[in-house]
């Protein structure tokens, strides 16, 4: 199996993406890059670029979201790490081919122009872990070039 291209971006949940705003703009210096709405995964998710790295703060925008049950769970904190790859369909029937168990056997549409699909976490060592590729007009790690 070809390597994967580099950590595309780091989720991490929370209750409120206002309230957690300062903490990693003004405390740890991070660039804040907006905010979208992913209406089938029921999350608002606001951008934070560290380097190469982009932040993903995923908040509940509905009670039944995964993840508002993720919070109630196991409180806010670290949600899954995504890893950039190419030919995101090819990788997926080779995962499953490996015996991963997937939790999207096809890719769909994520933010910030991707396409994702999430391993279940019992398939990786207890985290959650998303492939993604993306759509177009994006460098390598998937952020939008100049
Ligand atoms: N990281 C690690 N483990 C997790 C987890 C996470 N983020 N979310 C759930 N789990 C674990 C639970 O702790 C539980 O483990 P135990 O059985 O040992 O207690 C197990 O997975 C099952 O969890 P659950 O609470 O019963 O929840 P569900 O099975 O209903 O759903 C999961 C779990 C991972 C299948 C579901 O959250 C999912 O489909 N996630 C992928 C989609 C997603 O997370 N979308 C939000 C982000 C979207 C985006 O970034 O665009």
């Amino acid at each position: 199996m070809k390597p994967v291209k580099a950590i595309n971006h780091i989720g991490i949940a929370v209750k409120s993406i206002d309230d957690q705003r300062p903490f990693y703009e003004a405390t740890l210096g991070a660039t804040y890059e907006g905010r979208e709405t992913v209406a089938d995964q029921k999350v608002h998710v606001g951008f934070f670029r560290v380097g190469d790295i982009r932040l993903e703060l995923l908040e509940p925008s509905e009670p039944d979201s995964t993840v508002a049950k993720f919070i109630e769970k196991k409180g806010e904190g670290l949600h899954h790490i995504a890893y950039t790859v190419e030919d995101i369909e090819g990788r997926i029937a080779e995962l499953k081919a490996g015996g991963i168990r997937m939790i999207d056997e096809k890719s769909r549409p994520g933010s910030h122009h991707l396409n994702i699909a999430f391993l279940h976490p019992k398939s990786s060592c207890g985290v959650l872990t998303e492939i993604c590729e993306p759509t177009g007009g994006h460098d390598e790690a998937g952020h939008q070039g100049a």
